[in-house]
């Protein structure tokens, strides 16, 4: 792209939406014009991007009548499933949040660390990975290149900020002793819900299928096994992630170290004796996936045992969206 792009923004008003357009801000990305818009319900309202003022456009089939070049979507799966097309049969490049598109063939599932030549294969529309996701594969991918991994457990610990709005409600109002329920079927302050979007008939939820399949596709390997257990903590911001991973090949466990110490995105924070490991409250806010904890497990053969903790919000969703996005203007 030679001239600078014609930018929407797709579900500006919620909780990705606005963490979005702060990533724009503050990564100071390049765009002619910028068209910020969201359902009938937040139509109208007044966004500042940049110390200009933005009247929010409703969805329509007509938005991407005007010449836009780059559409951020993050409006949920119905609406991504009914508009992403529209505006790829357009000639707009759509970078989708939802998990809509994420396991169609067609579509790239992109984490700039990992798998940025995936992007080239786009037919117009390109899928940010789920939270969880994202920020294991950023950590995994180096022991991949190196190692191999045979098989991967999964156990989740996520902020309730992944939820949006009503999910921040739950716990701010149960923190206060009057418990809610916007978002969740059981009280959340207080709590652990191993139960992270609906119920399958296998007995997973979808978000586990979600971290099992995408890490197979980010990965580009179907014969990684992988399993996941989900669960929803009173924690406002950041997810958190025990990860158990069987490399193919034997290693030395500080080489891991040193691996994810030089990995793209990644920080190290491992130093138990003096209680440094990954912290949620001190990870809210930051851009890179963090690592600690970092162990043999004895075990099995070639196991590990690591901590990664990431802003779900931030690169689990409005950072990774907009990386996807500097690599389409490169
Ligand atoms: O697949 O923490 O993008 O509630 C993101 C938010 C899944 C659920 C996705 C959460 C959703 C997740």
């Amino acid at each position: 792209m030679n001239k600078k792009p014609n930018l929407a923004v797709v579900g500006a008003t919620g909780v990705v939406g606005r963490t979005i357009l702060k990533v724009l801000e503050e990564r100071d990305f390049p765009f002619e014009n910028l068209y910020i818009m969201a359902s009938a319900k937040s139509a109208g309202t007044v966004v500042n991007f940049k110390g200009k003022d933005y009247v929010v456009e409703e969805l329509t089939e007509n938005s991407f009548d005007k010449p836009i070049d780059i559409a951020l979507f993050s409006a949920g799966g119905a609406t991504s499933e009914k508009f992403a097309p529209i505006a790829a049969s357009k000639g707009v490049v759509v970078v989708d949040n939802s998990s809509a598109w994420r396991m169609n063939k067609e579509v790239p599932l992109v984490v700039p660390e990992v798998n940025p030549e995936a992007i080239k294969l786009h037919k117009g529309i390109i899928s940010n990975p789920n939270c969880s996701t994202i920020q294991a594969v950023v950590v995994l991918k180096p022991l991949y290149d190196k190692y191999g991994i045979k098989r991967i457990v999964y156990s989740t610990y996520q902020a309730v900020s992944g939820t949006g709005v009503k999910g921040i409600k739950d716990l701010e109002e149960g923190l206060k002793g009057n418990d809610t329920n916007y978002a969740y079927p059981h009280p959340i302050a207080g709590n652990c819900l191993p139960h992270i979007d609906s119920f399958l008939d296998n007995g997973y939820t979808k978000e586990e299928m979600k971290m099992i399949r995408e890490t197979q596709k980010i990965l580009n390997d179907e014969n990684i096994k992988v399993t996941a257990t989900t669960v929803r903590v009173p924690v406002f911001d950041s997810h958190s992630e025990s990860i158990n991973i069987e490399l193919n090949k034997p290693f030395e466990i500080e080489d891991i170290k040193k691996l994810l110490a030089e990995a793209p995105g990644v920080v190290l924070q491992d130093d138990p004796q003096n209680n440094v490991y990954p912290l949620a409250r001190e990870i809210a806010g930051k851009d890179e996936v963090f690592v600690g904890r970092i162990r043999r497990d004895f075990s099995v053969d070639n196991g590990i045992n690591i901590w990664v903790v990431a802003d779900n919000i931030r690169k689990g969703a409005a950072t990774n969206t907009v990386q996807i996005a500097e690599l389409l203007i490169k």
